[in-house]
């Protein structure tokens, strides 16, 4: 047989006899090919730092440390975290949930062995292709994984993922809300551009369908590559460009999407209306003032927004020198600060680009410059520290949440009615993860903002809202997300809310509402 090596970035923390949360982030955007095919499989590097992904990170550790800290829930106990890096694949995802189950990595603990420590859930996996692979693991153990991104409509099937459950509404919702929109507006001609994942062609197609039921026609619908090709780039582009459509819906990841977004730039096209998924309509790697006059004037979905009390401080609250073995740390200080951390074996930077050529251009130059400790967070105008729009980051405050407010249910066995004859009472912390499955049931909680939610049988919430946005240019000349309107949704209706006087911002020639055709 062969061994595997497992390289796993992340963080544990965890005290003997507790309970451990995993969690699964897209700290690097990509794992780097190899072609060393005659050797053992190794673990996949990863690179391309990700700002965002590192945030929610830690705003799950955050959270956790709330939570342990907080005395009206789970008083007696304490959780433990250990988290990956899924490195934006689903590869990664696969051998991470792998890495879960069976404690392979060197050094660290069998959680569900006799070392004392006991893995009950998960968060994650971030993408939905991601979460629908570790949830076929995870689900034959019934371990459960509360997802705080993963939005596609398959994940709501119980049947295939009987432990998966979210913070984030199912796409479901979204595709109609789009086609709603697109009612609204009287459009009835419109483009669909995909990303080449589950999140993208679930929600595409979902979109297709809504938009036939109602009546409305799909110029096109194509897909943007997830690994650069110059040939299926290109079939995007013409496709756009041969198209009467004006309005286009992009239903993508903004990761996904930026490659694209160049190609756009590249051929010009301009005078088109993008109807925007809500994985990338407040990204700050799309809504850069360059691109305005190209995507001004976006409409999409939001997730709504929320400030989360200390979390900025504990963001800022990071220094290599306080942790001198945290090779993330270390990464992130020498990408934000451009520098190279003295004695460090951390790569600088590494970034694997791939131009508009289809060339990949790998750089691996060291900086000249030493980081000397004393670069200034203050100083940095970083995604990671950016807690104006904390929309996602709060899926994941909230995810984490609902698995610990399931954990509280069980050590007091709050069973619903229908439970209380046939389910014993579970105790903490050696109980089989199965039997953390009743208490999701109907799980409901208010947050910290006063927000209620509640989960239905499929696990998604019951209820909540989009926010819609609108991008406008501001007066320092940085896009602004305006909001003006609200999509509302319950399992049984939903309300489109665009009042009249909201001030739209249109990216037409004559700023006004444009045509579909
Ligand atoms: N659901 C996507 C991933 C995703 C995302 C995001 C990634 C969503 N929103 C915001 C980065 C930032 C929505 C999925 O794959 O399910």
């Amino acid at each position: 047989m062969l061994l595997r090596k497992f390289n796993l970035t992340g963080y544990v923390e965890a005290e003997n006899h507790s309970m451990v949360i995993g969690g699964l982030f897209p700290i690097h955007t990509r794992t780097i090919p190899t072609n060393n095919s005659d050797e053992k499989p190794v673990s996949a590097m990863c690179e391309g730092f990700n700002f965002r992904g590192f945030r929610w990170m830690k705003t799950m550790i955050h959270t956790i440390k709330e939570i342990n800290e907080r005395k009206d829930i789970l008083p007696n106990h304490t959780l433990g975290y250990q988290i990956f890096d899924t490195c934006f694949s689903v590869s990664k995802a696969m051998e991470n949930s792998l890495a879960f189950l069976t404690g392979q990595e060197e050094n660290k603990p069998n959680f569900r062995n006799s070392t004392g420590k006991y893995l009950v859930g998960i968060i994650g996996s971030g993408g939905s292709s991601l979460s629908v692979a570790a949830a076929r693991i995870l689900g034959l153990y019934y371990i459960p994984q509360v997802g705080y991104t993963s939005s596609c409509a398959i994940l709501s099937d119980k049947f295939q993922f009987p432990t998966f459950y979210r913070s984030i509404p199912s796409d479901k919702i979204q595709s109609e809300a789009m086609v709603n929109l697109i009612i609204h507006f009287g459009w009835v001609w419109v483009g669909a551009i995909a990303a080449d994942d589950d999140y993208g062609k679930y929600g595409a197609k979902s979109f297709r369908e809504k938009m036939e039921t109602a009546n409305l026609c799909v110029a096109f619908s194509e897909t943007i590559p997830k690994v650069y090709s110059y040939e299926k780039m290109q079939k995007a582009i013409k496709a756009i460009k041969s198209s009467t459509a004006k309005v286009i819906v992009l239903f993508t990841t903004d990761i996904d999407l930026s490659p694209f977004v160049l190609e756009v730039i590249h051929h010009n096209i301009t005078n088109r209306t993008w109807i925007a998924s809500e994985a990338w309509i407040t990204s700050a790697l799309i809504a850069k003032p360059e691109y305005f006059p190209y995507f001004g004037g976006t409409i999409g979905f939001a997730i709504p927004r929320s400030v989360i009390p200390g979390l900025k401080e504990f963001l800022y609250d990071i220094h290599p020198s306080k942790a001198p073995n945290d090779t993330l740390t270390i990464e992130f200080w020498q990408t934000a600060f451009n520098c190279t951390w003295p004695n460090s074996s951390v790569p600088y930077n590494v970034d694997h680009r791939v131009n508009m050529t289809g060339k990949e251009d790998r750089l691996y130059d060291m900086s000249d410059q030493l980081c000397t400790g004393e670069e200034k967070l203050e100083d940095l105008k970083n995604t990671y520290l950016d807690t104006s729009q904390l929309r996602i980051t709060n899926n994941v405050k909230q995810a984490v949440y609902l698995m610990a407010y399931a954990l509280d249910r069980l050590s007091t066995c709050d069973l619903l009615e229908e439970y209380r004859n046939s389910t014993a009472c579970s105790h903490i912390p050696d109980f089989e993860p199965r039997e953390l499955m009743p208490y999701f049931k109907k799980l409901k909680l208010t947050t910290h903002d006063g927000t209620e939610i509640e989960l239905d049988n499929n696990g998604d919430v019951e209820s909540g809202y989009y926010d819609i946005l609108n991008w406008h240019m501001g007066n320092a000349g940085e896009i602004t997300f305006v909001k003006v309107g609200e999509y509302k949704f319950t399992s049984s209706k939903y309300e489109l809310v665009l009042p009249k006087n909201s001030s739209l911002f249109w990216n037409t020639e004559s700023s006004r509402l444009p045509d579909s055709v």
